[in-house]
C-alpha cells in the first residue's frame, strides 16, 4: 500500500449553508477573470462570474469564501455530490498505484470491473459489453461507429432539440446551431433529424402520434433500410429537460427493432441515478441496444462508456476501438466507488426524494408566477419553462435575469432549452431538503423581482 506516502485527506465538509461575504464576483474572482480574459478564448464562456476553490456535497465555495448551493452539479456530473468521501478515497488509493498504462497495451482490472457494473445496471438481461472513453461526445462517436459496422449502413437518425456534443459528428447531430455549431462546418454527413415529442409545444400529440410523425419523416427522408442507428436522449437535456409523451420512445424502439436499426439511448445526462432510477430508459420501459454513459459515472473524473448488446459491440474489429486515455485507472476507480455509493450506499433512492421535495416547490412557484409555463422532469432532473403568460412565447430574458440574480444570492441554477427559456434543476443527490427549500426561496424572490 502506498497510503503512507500520500498526504492526509484534504476533503473537509463545508458548512451546509450558502453564505455571501463579498460582492459577486468578489475581488479574487475579478482578478482571476482578468487573467483568464488574457489567455482563455472567448469561445470558452462561463455561466457564473466566480472562480471555485472547493466543493463538498451540494455546496461549492469560491475563492473569496462565498458559498453557493449548487443546483447544476457541473451539468449533472457530481451526481453523488462534490468530493464524495468514498470516491475521493478510491481515487486517492489508485493514484499511488498506477496512473496510466493504456488498456489496449497492458490492461488492468478497474476497466473490466466498470464494464461488469455497467452490464449489471443497464436495462436488459442480455449479454453486454462496454468500451470506455473520455467524454460524452466520444461515446456518441463510438456508438455510431459500432452501429455502422454492425449494420453495414451509414445513416444516423437524431431528433429535434437533441444535444450530443461538440465534435464534428456530434455537432452535426445537435439541433441548435448557435452556439454549438454556428460557423464550424462543414459537418459530418448522413445525419437525419426528425421531429420528436415535446408535449408542451407540439399541441399535445400523444406518444403514438408523435412517434408516427417521427417514423413517417424518417421513412420519407432517408428510408429505414439506410439507417444504422437512431440516437435519442430519453429525456432531452440541453434541449430543455423535455420528457416525451407516454409511449413515444417504446414506439420508436419497436420500429427500430423491426427494421434492424440500432436504438441508441444517450443517457449521458439522464443516466447514473439522475432520475431516481439507474437509467431514465427504465421509466419508459426501454431496453436500448446501446446505452451511453458519462457525466455522473465517475463523479467528476473524465470517463464515458458505450454499453450494448454483445453481438453489436463485437462488430468492431480488433484495434477498431480505443484511444490513449479511455478508461483511465483513476477514473475507473472513482466509477467503481460511485456504483458502490449508489447501490450499497443507498444513494439511488435520493433522486425520488429530491423530486418529492422539489416538484411541489416548483409547482407552488408556478401557481404564484404565471410566467412559468410548465414544470416537468423526473427525479433530480426537473425544469421550468418560462413563457409569456398564457402563450408559448419564450422568455429567455427572464431566465437570464433569474440565473444572474440567484448567483448574487448564493444559488447556482442553470439555463437550458432550444429557446434558452428553461431553468433546470439538476442538483447532486447529496442536496438536503433544507437546501432545496432555501434555494427555491431565492428563485422565488428573483421571480418576484422580474
Ligand atoms: N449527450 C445528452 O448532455 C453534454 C454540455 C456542456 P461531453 N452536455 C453538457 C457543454 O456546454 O459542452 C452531453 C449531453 C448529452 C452528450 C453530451 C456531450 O458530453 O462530455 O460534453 O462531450
Amino acid at each position: 500500500m502506498t497510503d503512507t506516502l500520500l498526504p492526509t485527506p484534504t476533503v473537509t465538509a463545508l458548512p451546509a449553508e450558502r453564505r455571501i461575504v463579498t460582492e459577486i464576483p468578489g475581488p479574487r474572482s475579478r482578478e482571476l477573470q482578468e487573467r483568464r480574459r488574457a489567455v482563455v478564448p472567448v469561445g470558452v464562456s462561463s455561466a457564473t462570474p466566480v472562480f471555485i476553490a472547493r466543493g463538498h456535497g451540494a455546496i461549492i465555495e469560491d475563492v473569496d469564501g462565498n458559498r453557493f448551493i449548487d443546483l447544476g452539479a457541473g451539468i449533472g456530473v457530481t451526481t453523488i455530490g462534490h468530493t464524495d468521501d468514498a470516491v475521493v478515497a478510491a481515487a486517492r488509493d489508485q493514484l499511488g498505484d498506477v496512473l496510466h498504462t493504456l488498456f489496449t497495451i497492458t490492461p488492468y482490472e478497474g476497466y473490466v470491473r466498470v464494464a461488469e457494473l455497467l452490464a449489471e445496471h443497464t436495462p436488459g438481461e442480455h449479454a453486454k459489453k462496454t468500451v470506455l472513453v473520455n467524454s460524452g461526445a466520444e461515446a456518441v462517436e463510438n456508438a455510431v461507429k459500432i452501429a455502422r459496422k454492425h449494420t453495414g449502413r451509414s445513416g444516423v437518425a437524431v431528433l429535434e432539440h437533441a444535444y450530443h456534443g461538440r465534435t464534428n459528428l456530434t455537432m452535426a447531430m445537435n439541433f441548435k446551431a448557435a452556439p454549438y455549431g454556428a460557423g464550424f462546418g462543414p459537418f459530418a454527413g448522413s445525419v437525419h433529424r426528425a421531429p420528436g415529442s415535446y408535449p408542451f409545444r407540439d399541441g399535445g400529440l400523444s406518444g403514438a402520434e408523435a412517434a408516427a410523425r417521427t417514423i413517417a419523416y424518417l421513412e420519407k427522408s432517408v428510408g429505414a433500410a439506410d439507417l444504422a442507428c437512431l440516437v435519442a436522449e430519453p429525456i432531452q437535456g440541453e434541449g430543455g429537460f423535455i420528457v416525451p409523451a407516454d409511449g413515444y420512445l417504446p414506439a420508436l424502439q419497436e420500429w427500430c427493432t423491426a427494421n434492424g436499426i440500432v436504438f441508441v439511448a444517450d443517457e449521458i445526462l439522464s443516466g447514473m441515478a439522475r432520475t431516481g432510477a439507474w437509467f431514465a430508459s427504465e421509466h419508459f420501459g426501454l431496453v436500448p441496444d446501446l446505452i451511453l454513459t458519462a457525466k455522473g459515472i465517475a463523479a467528476g473524473l473524465p470517463l464515458a462508456g458505450v454499453t450494448g448488446r454483445a453481438e453489436i459491440m463485437d462488430a468492431a474489429q480488433p484495434g477498431g476501438l480505443g484511444g490513449t486515455f479511455g478508461g483511465n485507472p483513476v477514473a475507473v476507480a472513482a466509477a467503481v466507488a460511485v456504483f458502490d455509493r449508489l447501490d450499497a450506499g443507498g444513494l439511488l433512492a435520493e433522486g425520488a426524494r429530491i423530486e418529492r421535495t422539489l416538484r411541489p416547490l416548483l409547482t407552488g412557484l408556478q401557481a404564484a408566477h404565471p410566467i412559468i409555463g410548465e414544470v416537468r422532469g423526473i427525479g433530480a432532473m426537473l425544469a421550468m419553462e418560462l413563457t409569456e403568460p398564457g402563450t408559448l412565447t419564450p422568455r429567455p430574458d427572464a431566465v437570464t435575469a433569474i440565473t444572474a440574480a440567484a448567483a448574487q444570492e448564493g444559488v447556482i441554477v442553470l439555463s437550458a432549452g432550444t429557446y434558452g427559456n428553461v431553468l433546470r434543476f439538476l442538483p447532486s443527490l447529496a442536496i438536503t431538503d433544507d437546501q432545496l427549500h432555501d434555494a427555491v426561496g431565492v428563485i422565488d424572490a428573483a421571480l418576484r423581482a422580474l
